[in-house]
This record gives C-alpha cells, sequence and structure tokens, in this order.
C-alpha cells in the first residue's frame, strides 16, 4: 500500500489566540503521522481527542486546492477545542494525504476506518476521488462529509455520503450571469472542459445548460486533460470562432495555464473559471493573464455572522488576505461534525456507545442539524445535499507585476 507522508508545510505553526478561551481541553497536537491504534476493544479511542478523519490533497497538482482546505480543517479543530470540544472532549484531526488520484483518496479512507477508526471522514478534495472512496466508507457505515465534492451525484453514492460543498448546478451559473452583467452584448460562448475529471464533466454540463437557458449561442466544446500543459490546439480552434465569453471546467494547473495561452493567442472576451480554479494558487501559473477571470463562490469574507467575523480575522492576520472558499468550506466541515457529535453526546455519552453505534448515531446527527456555520446558516437534504442559502461571484485583479492578486467580489 502507497503511503504518503509527505507534507507541505503550510502557514499552521502559529494560529495563535484570537479565539477566546471558552474552557481548555488538552490540546491536540495537530501533526499528521498516523499513530494505529491497536486497541482491542471497539469503542472510540479518546484518550487524546476523538479522532475524525481527513482526506485532503497534499500532494499532486490538486495540491494547489487541498493546501487551502488543510489550513481550513486546521484552524477548525484549533478553533472548536479551544470552544470546549465535545462537551469537554477535544477533537483530534487524523490528517491523511489523499493525493490528487483515486488510489490515493482509497488508501487514506482504509487507513482512517480500519486503523485509526476515525468517527467520520472529511473529504476527499476532487469528486473523482468521492466516487471511488467513498463507497468504501458508505460499506462500513462511516459517515462522510464531502468539503469540496461539487459533482452531480456525490450525495446519491449512499446513506453516509453528504457535503457542505454546494453543487456545481447550482453555484456555477452565477458566473455566467455576472458575466453577462459586465457585458451584456455576449452572444458567442466557447466551453472549455477537462474530460479526464468527473466534477469538470459535471460542472461543464451545467455551465452549457445555462449558456442555452440563457439563448447565448454555443459556438463550440473543446475537450482536454488535467494533465496537459498545452492547449495550443483546442484554444486556436476556439479564437477562430470569434467567442465573445469562454468558460473553463478544468483544475488549477491546466485551467490556469489554458487561460494564460487563450491571453497569448490573443483571446481579449471574458474568462470564466470554475471551482477548480478557484484558487490564489493559479495565480502563479497565469500570472497578469489571471485578471479579470469571473469564479462563482460558495464562501463570502463579508458573510455576516459571528463565527464568519472569528474565522475572517483569524485567517487574515496569519496569512495576510481574505479568506478562501476551499478553507471556509473545510472549516465548516469540521464544524459539522462538531455540532453533530454535541448532539449525540447529549444523548448518550459518547464513550458510552460503541464505535459502530457513535458513526450510526453522528450519521443521523449530520442529516438533521441546522448549522450557524462561516459560509451561513446550512442544514442537509435526507439524502445528504447541502441546503445552503446563498452564492457569490468573484472577479480576479491582478497587480502590474502580474505576481500578486486578489478576488474581488461582485455586486
Ligand atoms: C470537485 C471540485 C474540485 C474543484 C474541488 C477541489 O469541486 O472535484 O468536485
Amino acid at each position: 500500500m502507497i503511503k504518503r507522508k509527505q507534507f507541505i508545510p503550510l502557514l499552521l505553526s502559529g494560529i495563535t489566540g484570537a479565539f477566546v478561551l471558552a474552557c481548555s481541553p488538552s490540546q491536540p497536537s495537530g501533526n499528521n503521522t498516523a499513530s494505529n491504534s491497536n486497541s482491542t476493544t471497539n469503542t472510540v479511542e479518546n484518550s487524546k481527542g476523538i479522532p475524525i478523519g481527513v482526506v485532503l490533497a497534499q500532494t499532486s497538482n490538486a495540491a494547489l486546492l487541498g493546501q487551502e482546505q488543510v489550513i481550513g480543517a486546521k484552524m477548525a479543530e484549533q478553533y472548536f477545542n479551544q470552544q470546549g470540544g465535545i462537551n469537554g472532549t477535544p477533537i483530534k484531526l487524523a490528517l491523511q494525504d489523499g493525493g490528487g488520484d483515486e488510489q490515493g483518496a482509497i488508501n487514506a479512507f482504509n487507513t482512517l476506518i480500519t486503523q485509526q477508526k476515525v468517527v467520520g471522514i472529511l473529504g476527499p478534495s476532487l469528486s473523482q476521488q468521492a466516487f471511488a472512496a467513498d463507497p468504501i466508507a458508505e460499506r462500513a457505515k462511516v459517515p462522510v462529509l464531502g468539503p469540496s465534492n461539487t459533482a452531480k451525484g456525490v450525495p446519491q453514492i449512499g446513506d453516509y455520503i453528504a457535503r457542505v460543498s454546494a453543487p456545481v448546478a447550482v453555484v456555477a451559473p452565477n458566473a455566467v450571469k455576472a458575466a453577462l452583467k459586465i457585458n451584456p452584448d455576449i452572444k458567442k460562448v466557447a466551453v472549455f472542459y477537462a474530460q479526464n475529471d468527473a466534477f469538470s464533466k459535471s460542472e461543464t454540463e451545467t455551465f452549457q445548460q445555462t449558456v442555452k437557458d440563457l439563448n447565448l449561442d454555443l459556438v463550440t466544446v473543446q475537450k482536454f486533460q488535467t494533465t496537459d500543459t498545452d492547449f495550443q490546439n483546442q484554444a486556436t480552434a476556439a479564437i477562430n470562432l470569434n467567442p465573445d465569453l469562454i468558460i473553463i471546467s478544468g483544475l488549477a494547473a491546466d485551467g490556469g495555464n489554458l487561460i494564460k495561452q487563450l491571453r497569448q493567442l490573443g483571446y481579449q472576451g471574458l474568462i470564466i473559471g470554475g471551482n477548480g480554479l478557484n484558487t490564489s494558487n493559479i495565480f502563479s501559473v497565469c500570472q497578469k493573464e489571471c485578471d479579470g477571470v469571473i469564479i462563482a463562490q460558495a464562501y463570502s469574507p463579508e458573510i455576516d455572522n459571528p463565527i464568519n467575523k472569528t474565522f475572517r480575522e483569524t485567517y487574515a492576520a496569519q496569512n495576510k488576505k481574505e479568506p478562501p472558499q476551499f478553507t471556509a468550506q473545510a472549516f465548516a466541515g469540521v464544524q459539522v461534525f462538531v455540532d453533530a457529535l454535541k448532539a449525540v453526546d447529549q444523548k448518550n455519552k459518547l464513550d458510552s456507545l460503541s464505535l459502530e453505534q457513535l458513526r450510526e448515531q453522528l450519521n443521523q446527527a449530520i442529516l438533521s442539524g441546522k448549522y450557524e456555520t462561516v459560509l451561513g446558516n446550512i442544514s442537509f437534504t435526507p439524502e445528504g445535499e447541502v441546503v445552503q442559502e446563498k452564492f457569490y461571484v468573484a472577479q480576479i485583479k491582478m497587480d502590474e507585476t502580474g505576481k500578486n492578486g486578489k478576488f474581488t467580489y461582485l455586486k
């Protein structure tokens, strides 16, 4: 079994005292080494904290997205433990690198479920991985919360699968409407998508349907792979049709390179990037050519509730910028586990339950709860689909050097 241990050092070392210490449970160390539990009992091993599995991309190109998620999950671990954890018992994240492919996620899920005996799993990063790994958790009856799985069909994988990441079907159309607001003369639209990625295939379907619903002219659909670096052929073919808008569904490295090459080949119209491009980590890929790219958001730093205020301030103090969507969604995912575990514990003390009972009751509690999160108020349908109130659209602004940029939210 491949075991991934490479860990991108993150800006996590010192998430310090901005949170008020409500009570002080013992603080988990927060490292990511997998300590195999040799416990022979079947109750949850919570001497160091209640173990919540986290499977995020810390290596591969998907780490451009996963890095931001790890920050959010770790901020949440610290924050909710400072708030008293689960009625006085801390949580302990069991962090595994899911890499960027199916096998990475499958290995991580197996380790967490059978060796680390986690109560639930936040992950994996990609829908492509979720379709491969979530069935393992479903069979083992381990609740899974997708932090960023947005393809159609993820909650339907099984009874134990839910997500905090709103689906492309409700998020992506907002970007097209925002583009039309900026340029009401848009008529011809070219669409690009990565054909080897489940999320990108799902997102492009939504984008293509939206284009048709808005009576725009879909002039071409170009395909690529998330591993591609050269997009000259597809870009030239699309540009020759004179589109007013180009929409890209891919991941960060491929998507960033495609934007760069479209601009270098002379395309001057608006570009929409999908959720796979929703990270400032694309700035180093497309540099000044990232400027103007429009991306729909399931999070806004302006969300007006106490937990987002604290989250935003803490993140900004550490990172000198506004929190990104993937960080906020991972933070919210940990919160849902925490709030649902509290609800279970209030009914039946957690240490009185077998691990099987705890996982089952946790799943029920997740689905029936209501949560005030950094994403706003959320809840779940019985199937595990997130119910979220509002979505947003941002546009990338790069400075003249092409080195620094930011996401500015559109009104
Ligand atoms: C998915 C996505 C990715 C872009 C998240 C990192 O939305 O795979 O569903």
